[in-house]
């Protein structure tokens, strides 16, 4: 009855062109900037899960306080048959959801989209284990190159969690919501997690902790792109520096070069030169207030039903519909 499939539809060297492709542009720019995904190598995804148990990271614990008192209203308002979840990872804060559409009695299909096959493959004989009857379709993509959902029973919920939508800048978002809106059908739903916009403190805390946990997350980036590209290049050689930006409403975290620099990257063919004090770019991660996100979506073509919030108010998870 339950089963287990792991379906790729990204090419196995195509991870390793993205790379390389976002390297050469990024670290060429003028500031210099790379993509947040290249942090989550085997290392990087188990210090984010370190980070996500920080005092002052408080998004999951938000995010899961709220899941754990509305999934079952989101399992009634939805009676979803199929949950979709981009950006798994560990399926973590997915079982709340999983165990609330199993009562309401809907849930046929789990489907776990992520770029790491290894986390799909944890997470989902994980799961499969645990709830027995459940099929798992897990598919390793990358969701923002488009959305190819297998064709499984409506209707759909597609969870996309953790205040990840955060890492995509303004425009990127907007193609991702319109993606998203073209794999939806009428009765399919989307669950959004939002990090929001709140005391500058607790937002640089939250991305620059008091262990130094967030830090070594930051330049585990120069360890991908040393192991995968050859740079020569040594993490004692940056500070990590977080920042509020709040014209954009958005955390940046950056590499800022402690000395004059010179990182020599063999396979990109490439020496990239730092100024002492010249930073890098490595993440964006957008703060929301309700508005914006009930406007972003309709511009995308649905409709902000419900919105729930943690006590605090400082995170929200957003139910929409075409
Ligand atoms: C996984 C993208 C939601 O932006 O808060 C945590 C990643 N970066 N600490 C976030 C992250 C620094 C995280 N997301």
């Amino acid at each position: 009855m339950s089963a287990f499939t792991l379906t790729r539809q990204l090419p196995v060297d195509a991870t390793i062109a993205a790379l390389r492709a976002d390297a050469a542009v990024g670290l060429t720019a003028n500031p210099k900037w790379l993509p947040p995904k290249w942090f989550y190598d085997a290392r990087g995804s188990e210090l984010f899960e370190e980070i996500t148990r920080l005092p002052e990271y408080y998004p999951t614990r938000a995010e899961r306080a709220i899941l754990d008192r509305v999934a079952p209203e989101i399992a009634a308002a939805t009676g979803a048959r199929t949950l979709v979840e981009l950006g798994s990872g560990s399926s973590e804060k997915t079982r709340l959801l999983i165990g609330a559409l199993r009562a309401h009695g809907t849930l046929a299909a789990y489907v776990p989209i992520d770029v790491s096959e290894s986390a799909l493959e944890q997470a989902g004989r994980a799961l499969l284990a645990d709830y027995p009857g459940l099929s798992v379709h897990a598919l390793v993509a990358d969701f923002q190159a488009g959305l190819n959902l297998p064709d499984c029973a409506g209707p759909r919920l597609l969870a996309f969690l953790g205040g990840t939508i955060g890492n995509l800048l303004p425009a990127e978002r907007a193609a991702f919501l319109r993606t998203v809106r073209t794999a939806l059908g009428p009765d399919d739903a989307l669950l959004l997690g939002t990090d929001l916009v709140k005391d500058e403190r607790v937002l640089v805390a939250a991305y620059d902790d008091a262990a130094g946990v967030t830090a070594e997350f930051n330049k585990n980036v120069l360890t991908v792109l040393h192991r995968e590209l050859g740079a020569e290049v040594d993490a004692s050689d940056f500070d990590h520096v977080a920042l509020w930006d709040r014209e954009q409403e958005w955390i940046e975290m950056r590499l800022r070069a402690r000395r004059p620099l010179t990182v020599k990257i063999p396979a990109l063919d490439l020496k990239v030169d730092f100024a002492a004090g010249e930073e890098l770019r490595t993440e964006v991660s957008a703060k929301f207030r309700e508005a914006g996100v009930r406007s972003e979506l309709a511009v995308a073509g649905m409709e902000l039903v419900r919105w729930w919030t943690d006590p605090q108010g400082r995170f929200a998870l957003s139910l929409a519909r075409p």
